[in-house]
């Protein structure tokens, strides 16, 4: 637990005596021996030894130190105790290596009861095996637990470590309001409704991009702020309503300045957390990462990179590659998948949108590679070849195939299942920062056929591109950018529209008309009209980031107070009915549908 006493600051000491104790549990070591010590905590066990003595392991943020008491005190499983004693070392064969100050122990005790406790509903150790909703629903008592406190203390590192680096850089952090009004950034939005205002509502903010851009326009120059953002949209491992971002925003910015901006801030992160600055972050466009990997958030922690087929299909008589995109993708010892799990591959593939999934097992056959599956005698002698050649697979391997005349559908498909057969969890291993760069402006049109923005649509076009607007709204390039980090998007930037003119054109390519542009985001359009500097910026979602470093795969485990999946809250019973006064003074009437 020592790792948990960091906050990142040379000159923090967190352990500084209070009125009440002059230590902390988990920095005991043999140099205390001899101390007399006041310590403070939660009984986490009691063995009676013998008839007269009990030994009592006191726990406080910091650890764990066995502490030997009079057997005729009645301390109890989670009893708020302080504890003086003196610091001595165990007897020789009673060492516990498990315990970071298992050479010592706090004989000679006193101990005053500060608070009795009911006994727990599950007990407080890392290994437990309690159903998530009784821990959730006793998040206090959960947050005892050695690994949440480490968390907690590693997200407080984090947010130090960012700030630290924004200061070095001159941003000043400002903060923007909770009580906002709608942006179409995309995910739906908590509405609060206005008491003084009946029939208005306030919008929660997605995240404060808009009043980040309005700072700019107010001279701020480089803003930034750890800002809570709410989206009412579906919970899942990396994805809770309300959650945190690392925010900022500068004027007279390049794409470079923001990237780099950015670097510096991970790279005191991930000093402060795992002792050393990362290398250079890779650097792939949009399209690349697409075709290679299959996704806008690679995984470059392994290879099994998509191989292009296209060519040695062109001609091809199998109709099932007769398509304008063929990859594939090698699982190395494939070959041993049962013909069950290859079925539930096919299926899978299906799922995820693909016409059909080929596999071939490759195989040696007197000296020579050859390809094992229903689909391979269809194939020509010289598509085997330039198949094996393409792909470089070994004998034992599998290759996968899909072949389809949608171009992004057939790489999605790949990359997905690229994941799920090679991928690992996202906090093992090394970090793998990558910038995803050179987006395009819009990625596909919805059932209504307008456009969907692929960032945000305050994201400026390539300037190139503006002429293609209305005439060709997909070829349009846009200046954003993201971050990911072992597969899970970090976070997302771009260089602003800063004109109004543009930012109009963009909403009408969006479908969103002038009347609607104008009483939504008049606000936004009519400061543009007054002095806007040319700006970008960019948000990282801190949960997903610290989830990562801690090597926790659901955020849930870095956040104090999480929401379940369902999107409630155990602990509060969150969210509730409002009393009808309540509801009356809001003018609310409920409609039971
Ligand atoms: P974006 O919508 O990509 O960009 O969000 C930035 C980052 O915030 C995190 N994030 C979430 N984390 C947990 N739960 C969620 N529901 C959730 N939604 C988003 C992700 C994501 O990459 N205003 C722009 C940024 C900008 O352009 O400056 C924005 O919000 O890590």
């Amino acid at each position: 637990m020592s790792g948990a006493l960091s906050t990142g600051a040379a000159e923090a000491d967190p352990a500084r005596p209070t009125a009440m104790r002059d230590e902390v549990c988990g920095r005991l070591s043999l140099s205390d021996v001899g101390r007399t010590v006041r310590l403070c905590g939660w009984v986490a066990h009691r063995r009676e030894h013998g008839e007269y003595l009990a030994f009592v392991d006191l726990r406080d943020f910091s650890g764990i130190v066995q502490c030997v008491l009079d057997g005729s005190v009645d301390v109890r499983s989670e009893y708020v105790i302080a504890l003086s004693g003196t610091v001595r070392r165990r007897p020789e064969g009673t060492v516990n290596e498990r315990l970071d100050t298992g050479e010592i122990e706090i004989g000679d005790c006193t101990v005053e009861i500060l608070a009795e406790a009911q006994p727990p509903p599950f007990s407080v150790e890392d290994d437990t095996d309690a159903d998530e909703l009784i821990r959730m629903r006793h998040r206090y008592i959960d947050l005892r637990r050695p690994r949440m406190q480490a968390n907690l203390r590693l997200r407080a590192t984090v947010n130090s470590a960012l700030r630290r680096s924004m200061e070095r850089q001159g941003f000043c952090e400002v903060e923007t309001p909770l009580l906002w009004s709608p942006t179409p950034e995309g995910a739906r939005e908590f509405a609060v409704p206005s008491r003084i205002q009946r029939g208005s509502f306030y919008v929660l903010p997605q995240s404060p991009q808009l009043a980040k851009q309005l700072l700019m326009v107010g001279g701020v120059d480089r803003y930034y702020q750890i800002a809570h953002c709410m989206r009412d949209e579906d919970l899942r491992a990396d994805r809770q309503f309300e959650f945190t971002q690392f925010d900022l925003e500068a004027s007279f910015v390049s794409r470079d300045d923001v990237l780099a901006f950015m670097t510096d801030a991970m790279a005191e992160v991930t000093e402060a957390v795992r002792g050393e600055r990362p290398g250079p972050f890779d650097t792939i466009s949009w399209f690349d990462a697409l075709d290679r990997y299959g996704t806008d958030k690679p995984d470059l922690r392994f290879g099994m990179e998509l191989v292009e087929l296209t060519p040695v299909f062109a001609g091809t008589g199998v109709r099932a590659f007769a398509a304008s995109c063929v990859k594939a993708i090698v699982l190395a010892g494939g070959a041993d998948l049962a013909r069950s799990r290859l079925d539930a591959l096919v299926e899978r593939a299906g799922a995820l949108g693909a016409k059909g999934l080929a596999w071939f097992k490759v195989a040696a056959e007197g000296g020579a590679l050859a390809l094992e599956s229903p689909l391979a005698r269809h194939l020509s002698a010289a598509e085997q070849a330039d198949l094996l050649a393409a792909t470089g697979a070994a004998p034992g391997d599998l290759v996968l195939v899909v072949a389809d005349d949608d171009h992004p559908l057939a790489c999605r498909v790949l990359g997905a299942l690229r994941v799920e057969l090679g991928g690992r969890p996202v906090g093992e291993g090394p970090l793998h920062y990558v910038w995803v760069i050179d987006f395009p402006l819009f990625e596909g049109v919805d059932e209504a056929g307008a456009p969907i923005p692929a960032h945000h649509p305050f994201t400026m076009p390539h300037p190139d591109d503006l002429d293609k607007m209305a005439s060709d709204p997909l070829a349009v390039r846009s200046q954003s950018y993201d971050l990911v980090l072992n597969g899970w998007e970090l976070g997302s930037g771009s260089i602003r529209i800063h004109r109004a003119d543009i930012q109009q054109r963009v909403f009408s390519a969006l479908g969103i008309t002038e009347e609607t542009a104008a009483s939504r985001f008049g606000f936004l359009l009519s400061a543009f009209r007054y002095g806007a500097p040319p700006h970008g910026g960019f948000a990282i979602g801190i949960d997903r980031l610290v989830a990562i470093l801690a090597r926790e795969e659901n955020i849930r485990e870095v956040i104090a107070f999480p929401k379940t999946q369902s999107g409630s809250d155990p602990l509060t019973g969150a969210p509730k009915a409002l009393a009808a006064g309540s509801l009356a003074e809001l003018g609310i009437r409920i409609v039971e549908s």
